[in-house]
């Protein structure tokens, strides 16, 4: 192995099982349990998980109406009370959480940590939130009468995450869905219970501090797709916040769309960077590593395809190869390690694929070889991949969940944009210029196609506080901050007659 190339030191299993004792997670959840459970660090089975059927799914959702039918009458800034706490849970264990984060997800320290901090973040906001679940006041066109708006809890929210974020994706809903006067049901991914139960630990002694939250507000569903298919199709489930593949969000949305329930879609992404002849070329080489290859390219918002200005193309990309050619790999509880290993041994296989295809097309590739295959051989580590190819052929097209980044040459903006929006996903985006009119451009009507478009920074890290979500394959749905609130409740419309009279609206007379 080479410098660039870190080893574990310590034992993974021991941790995983000190960690989920330090957070109070029980033993009888995760050490008799019929699911096995791998650190993708080393590949070792490092639980077996307790699982859920299709009844035990039945069961949780009358639990979760009853819930709800106590919870929706606690006033909204006490509900933030219980979502405070649970912050302050999330406080006091940001450590031991971050670290789970980082031995079932395999996410470097700093990012195990961020994603807890993520989860902190969105409290913080649900808390504020549940004092502004604002209606409007409506102008009536009757004298002697006022219309408004009311938003009421709705009801039990379903909530599938992925294994990418195991936890910050359930906070955003979560924390959004019980300010809002709503109970929770969470099919976390097969991939990484472990996290899941953690974090019901957490929200369980939030709970408690609280006194007098109804039994049931929150639970956690452990098991695989007939789980996920049981909540999706339960007519008691108003909503289901889907996080994953666009295949898998498809099923999902259809599903619900079946019985007329709601769903929050944020699925695959295909997320562009275009660099322009006056970008800071520094800062822009920063922005694409961290997006392209942070988190193992694992991330729904990292960057995937580079759209670079021919006039800056030969300084960029050799630069980009060589940070690509010396960047850390490893265990990522290491110092030092960036790139940790993928998830599975099929996220490998599909990395793969993919360059084998854009080798076949004439793609000039660099990286994107397995590394540390003698030390485990059954954990996934691979250098990341920075593929440069003459044009967006198909599987350009398509998200591999996988660090691959396809370099685009292009002659000029009008170009770029056209590329950039010529792909079926729809979640985030970013340009890299100093010229004024290009970047606005870029966040025109006639720009950038995606629920996210950035200026000067690539495509992912979002921060809470505005709406997260894409448009076309990446499913509409929007979560986290800004009006996101809306789509956990109801709304209203009421009108008020305080006069004698009663006018009809549009004129109509109906005297009897
Ligand atoms: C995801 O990968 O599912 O913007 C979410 C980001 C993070 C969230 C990613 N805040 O990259």
């Amino acid at each position: 192995a080479t410098k660039d190339i870190r080893k574990a030191q310590q034992p993974v299993t021991e941790e995983v099982a000190h960690v989920l004792r330090t957070l109070g997670v029980p033993d009888s959840s995760w050490r008799n349990g019929t699911r096995p459970v791998r650190s993708p660090i080393t590949g070792e089975v490092v639980a077996h998980v307790a699982e859920a059927s299709a009844r035990d799914v039945a069961h949780a959702v009358d639990r979760s109406i009853a819930a709800f039918e106590a919870w929706r009458t606690v006033p909204a800034p006490r509900r933030g009370e219980l979502v405070r706490l649970l912050g302050e849970e999330l406080r006091a264990h940001k450590a031991e959480l971050g670290r789970l984060v980082t031995l079932e997800a395999g996410k470097i320290v700093s990012e195990g940590l961020g994603e807890v901090q993520e989860m902190i973040d969105i409290c913080d906001f649900a808390v504020g939130l549940s004092r502004q679940l604002y209606g409007l006041t409506i102008a009536s066109e009757r004298p002697g009468h006022r219309m408004m708006e009311s938003w009421h809890p709705v009801g039990p929210v379903g909530i599938i995450t992925a294994f990418n974020f195991p936890v910050a994706v359930w906070s955003w809903n979560a924390a959004l869905a019980l300010v809002c006067g709503d109970s929770v049901l969470w099919k976390p991914s097969e991939k990484t219970p472990l996290t899941a139960l953690a974090v019901q630990a957490l929200f369980e002694r939030a709970a408690v501090a609280f006194g007098g939250a109804p039994e049931g507000l929150s639970q956690l569903l452990v098991g695989g797709a007939e789980v996920g298919a049981a909540l999706t199709d339960d007519t008691r489930v108003p909503v289901i916040s889907a996080t994953g593949s666009t295949r898998m969000g498809r099923i999902v949305g259809e599903r619900v769309a079946r019985r007329f329930g709601r769903s929050i879609l944020e699925l695959g992404g295909n997320n562009a960077a275009i660099v322009c002849p006056s970008a800071d070329l520094d800062l822009a080489l920063r922005g694409i590593a961290f997006a392209a290859m942070g988190t193992a390219g694992q991330r729904c918002t990292t960057l995937r395809r580079l759209i670079v200005n021919e006039g800056v193309y030969e300084t960029l990309i050799p630069r980009l190869a060589r940070a690509y050619g010396s960047v850390g790999i490893g265990d990522p509880r290491e110092a030092g390690t960036l790139i940790g290993p993928l998830i599975d041994a099929a996220a490998y296989e599909g990395m793969q694929k993919a360059l084998a295809e854009a080798r076949a097309a004439g793609a000039r590739i660099h990286g994107g070889e397995r590394v540390l295959a003698a030390e485990w051989p059954d954990a996934y580590y691979v250098r990341p991949a920075l593929v440069e190819i003459d044009s967006q052929i198909d599987i350009v097209k398509h998200e591999t969940f996988a660090p691959i980044l396809y370099v685009l040459r292009c002659a000029g903006l009008p170009e770029a944009i056209k590329l950039h929006n010529a792909v079926p996903q729809g979640l985030s985006s970013s340009i890299f210029t100093n010229d004024l009119r290009e970047a606005e451009t870029f966040l025109s009507a006639e720009g950038s196609d995606c629920g996210i478009a950035n200026v000067n920074i690539g495509p992912s890290g979002a921060e809470i506080g505005g709406a997260f979500g894409g448009e076309k394959e990446t499913g509409g749905g929007r979560e986290s901050g800004s009006d996101a609130w809306k789509a956990y409740m109801r709304r209203a419309t009421n009108t008020i007659n305080y006069s004698r009279a009663l006018p009809l609206a549009q004129g109509v007379s109906f005297d009897i």
